[in-house]
């Protein structure tokens, strides 16, 4: 496809040692010409395809930077199309005139994420991959990077490829059958086609469980720390991340907005958020931190619990306690914490938590245990279970996958139900076109807008 030519800063805004000014398209070679000198004296056309070449930037010759130009020319670029990468001094004024000169030579400001879009659109890469690149700049640990790697590289579109050619296979035979009645080939399916099936229904199966996983490794581990005023919530917080970052006091109903700070354990990211003692009040603003507290809780992918080892369990706890038993006690810890005082406390009005573990914040006493008890609890079997596996990590693909999954299992029940073959063609056209919608080879502008609004301007 042949575009009008797009420029954009590719590097961040602000002082840095060097920045870059992307072009991509097929003017990008004659637009250079008009406002770089290669010290070679070489003509532009003559520089060597995926060379770097040192010279000058003018802006009607008068010289304003000492550069390097990488100059990659065809369609084995990143964009699919010629693209230009100046490599000027960093610094905010000086990338932005060299920017402006770009502009003023004929050059379109490029959108969002448009030179990756252009290499989705002229087939360097597929959707997946144009995801990936997102990620994979996106990624907080090594384990997210791994998986955008991966996704980048084409493992996650090779596995819909190999599944779309086990479904071509029975859309092949079921056209023969229905085109050429005649030739005899008579129902039922044939078993190894069946089979096709199954296997595509197992695989898909596998990618759409592995999306829980792929989430926590990605994004995190949103986690909130829960309970009523006093019990050291706060405290456990500034424990954990190393810092007093929240205000301690023995004054119940101390934190009133929510607090947000991020740890890894073991390579995955722990989003903690300390929240308001959750209690009635007639005060205002703690009212206010305690609806907070109380919307943070629901979505919440992990709950800590904190009680005072110290006092026995009072109303405002089993409150608290009943409103996680409605439909996250499976995923709340009980944090027992103040065990340098003494423990009188009695844990049978609060049975239905599965899992314990007692601190003090204030000693640090049980806190490094706690990290690896999280991790055992809620970490351990969703990461470790698909290792070396391919994991989904876009809500995006599982939804595709999940309607793939529907149209299989009707293939399925009419194949068992001995259903008359003509009815399988809309559920195999359905698997095809949503396994499609994946890696891209069908989209719309709507679905490319949304992808790639996410992306910076330069990439
Ligand atoms: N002895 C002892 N005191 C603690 C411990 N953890 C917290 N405290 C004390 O308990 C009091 C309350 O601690 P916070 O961390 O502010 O409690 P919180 O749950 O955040 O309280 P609110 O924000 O008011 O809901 C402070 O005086 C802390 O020093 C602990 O493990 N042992
Ligand atoms: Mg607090």
């Amino acid at each position: 496809m042949i575009f009008d030519t797009i420029t954009a800063i590719s590097t961040p805004v602000g002082d840095g040692g060097i920045g870059i000014v992307r072009i991509s398209g097929e003017d990008a070679l004659h637009i250079l010409e008009k406002i770089f000198i290669p010290k070679s004296g070489k003509k532009i056309n003559d520089l060597s395809n995926f060379s770097i070449n040192y010279g000058h930037i003018h802006d009607n010759f008068s010289i304003i930077d000492e550069v390097l130009v990488s100059v990659m020319k065809g369609h084995k670029t990143y964009s699919g199309e010629n693209i230009i990468e100046i490599n000027c001094h960093g610094g905010y004024f000086l990338v932005n005139r060299i920017l402006e000169i770009v502009l003023k030579n004929g050059v379109r400001l490029a959108e969002k994420g448009e030179f990756t879009r252009r290499g989705f659109l002229n087939g360097r890469i597929d959707l997946i991959q144009a995801e990936a690149t997102i990620d994979i700049i996106n990624s907080k640990n090594d384990k997210s990077n791994v998986l955008a790697i991966n996704q980048l590289r084409g493992d996650l579109s090779d596995k819909i490829k190999s599944l779309k050619k086990l479904i071509l296979d029975v859309a092949a035979h079921i056209n023969v059958v229905l085109d050429y009645p005649e030739e005899g080939i008579d129902d039922p399916i044939p078993s190894n086609l069946v089979e096709n099936l199954e296997i595509v229904k197992k695989e898909i199966g596998d990618l759409i469980n592995s999306y829980e996983s792929g989430k926590i490794i990605k994004d995190g581990i949103k986690t909130a720390i829960i309970g009523k005023p006093n019990v050291g919530k706060s405290s456990i917080l500034n424990a954990l991340i190393k810092e007093e970052r929240a205000i301690v006091t023995n004054i119940p109903g101390t934190t009133r907005d929510v607090i947000e700070e991020s740890i890894k354990i073991k390579g995955i990211n722990l989003l903690l958020t300390d929240t308001a003692g959750i209690r009635n009040t007639n005060d205002f603003i703690e009212n206010i931190g305690v609806t907070k507290a109380k919307e943070i809780l629901k979505k919440a992918d992990l709950i800590l619990f904190i009680i005072d080892s110290s006092k026995e369990l009072e109303n405002e706890d089993i409150e608290i306690y009943n409103s996680l038993l409605e439909e996250k006690i499976d995923k709340t810890i009980g944090i027992i914490n103040k065990i340098d005082i003494k423990k009188i406390l009695h844990l049978d009005k609060v049975d239905k938590i599965k899992k314990w573990i007692e601190i003090s914040a204030l000693t640090n006493e049980g806190i490094n245990k706690m990290e690896n008890e999280i991790y055992d609890f809620i970490i351990k079997e969703k990461v470790e279970k698909y290792q070396n596996k391919i994991i989904i990590t876009n809500i995006r693909h599982k939804s595709s996958l999940d309607k793939v999954m529907v149209a299989i299992n009707n293939l399925l029940n009419i194949i068992r139900e001995g259903f008359p073959m003509d009815l399988m063609a809309i559920d195999i056209r359905d698997a095809l076109d949503y396994l499609g919608e994946i890696t891209g080879e069908i989209s719309s502008e709507d679905l490319l807008d949304h992808i790639f609004k996410n992306f910076c301007v330069g990439k």
